[in-house]
């Protein structure tokens, strides 16, 4: 079974980019969903899972793939509301399996998921792109959110991770993670782990863990999948192969050391689900996100892309963020997945794959 392209779909009503115009983008077969109502915490219904699922099949194509099933922070935070929060989750995966879902991504990032700076950075050639600049992210998490948030109400479209429920009780969560160490973070995350377990066997699906975006910690919050070392760990940590990664090049290589395709080699047994995109850095540390040519960005796309084609690999594949292009301007799609960069970007890596395959094929 050759790998699965996808592309993340925010549902009826809740995505200026519909199912009909998905489908004419050569070569996606998945569509990776959410119930995006949902708060961490809560019960996913079998009807409400259903609904989604029918919409997406009608269309012809499979919805195999969750992103995410949000994990609460008491969970993450290890107090002792959590086993009634993991029977929840157990229950959301036991839902899900029977609608045929394969792989759940989720992250374990305390407070904060993806965390840029300006959504809608020039890039130079009239598209826009989302930017971190790295002096921002000091103290002052406040104003970060307030940006973001400002952002989500202005034009009414809120962001997964950046429920404003949760944003609105900032303060109160930072105290919460106070005393809770990297170490602490570890074992939490391996409880968690530990408890779903019976209901991935059961059910087969993977969880597939997305990496910290950026990999490192901010704020004084500590943040665990951010190099190498970190896969390994995890992988290990809880030895199954239910427990898998996300790759997602573009959360990794916001630091430049991390060699990606390296890693994709290595585990590429263990990750479900990777997510493909590329960064463009500047020498003091901030970078933007770029156009997936692999010459656009220093990630190393074809390299990854490579590393996970040799390899065999048969899991779901997703063009990440992409640039904002044309009339994509603020209000008109969401911060990073608008309709054609990552269109031109699915192509890209299919291209790179069908010749890959061509070349493979040559040898025989
Ligand atoms: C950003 C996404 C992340 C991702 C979550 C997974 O665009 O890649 O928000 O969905 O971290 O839980």
């Amino acid at each position: 079974m050759p790998m699965k392209m996808g592309w993340r779909w925010y549902g009826e009503g809740n995505d200026p980019i519909s199912l009909a115009d998905i489908k004419q983008i050569p070569g996606v077969t998945s569509i990776v969903w959410a119930l995006h109502h949902k708060m961490p915490g809560e019960i996913w219904e079998e009807e409400e899972i259903k609904e989604v699922v029918d919409q997406i099949h009608s269309y012809g194509f499979d919805a195999e793939v969750v992103e995410s099933v949000n994990v609460h922070d008491d969970i993450k935070i290890g107090l002792d509301t959590r086993d009634g929060l993991i029977e929840n989750y157990k229950t959301c995966i036991r839902n899900l399996g029977k609608y045929g879902v394969k792989v759940i991504c989720y992250n374990f990032m305390p407070v904060f998921d993806w965390t840029r700076t300006d959504l809608f950075h020039p890039v130079g050639d009239g598209s826009t792109a989302l930017f971190y600049e790295k002096d921002k992210i000091k103290d002052d998490y406040k104003s970060m959110a307030e940006y973001i948030l400002n952002f989500t109400e202005k034009y009414n479209m809120t962001f997964p991770g950046w429920e404003p429920e949760r944003m609105a009780r900032l303060d109160e969560l930072f105290k919460a993670y106070a005393p809770v160490t990297k170490d602490m973070l570890w074992e939490n995350l391996k409880y968690f782990l530990e408890g779903v377990l019976p209901a991935l066997e059961e059910t087969g699906i993977k969880m597939a863990i997305h990496m910290d975006d950026p990999p490192w910690d901010i704020f004084g919050l500590p943040r665990l999948m951010v190099d190498e070392k970190a896969c390994d760990k995890l992988l290990k940590m809880v030895d199954s192969p239910y427990n898998c990664l996300t790759l997602c090049t573009g959360s990794l290589n916001a630091n430049p050391n991390n060699n990606c395709a390296e890693i994709a080699r290595k585990h590429h047994d263990r990750i479900a689900f990777a997510h493909i995109r590329n960064i463009h850095h500047f020498p003091n540390g901030d970078f933007s996100e770029a156009a997936h040519r692999d010459c656009c960005g220093e990630t190393g796309i074809i390299d990854v892309l490579r590393a996970l084609h040799d390899s065999g690999w048969e899991g779901y594949i997703r063009p990440d963020h992409g640039r904002q292009l044309w009339e994509e301007g603020p209000g008109v799609c969401r911060p990073g997945y608008g309709k054609y960069d990552r269109a031109l970007g699915t192509q890209y890596m299919l291209g790179v794959w069908d010749l890959l395959d061509k070349l493979d094929g040559e040898k025989k």
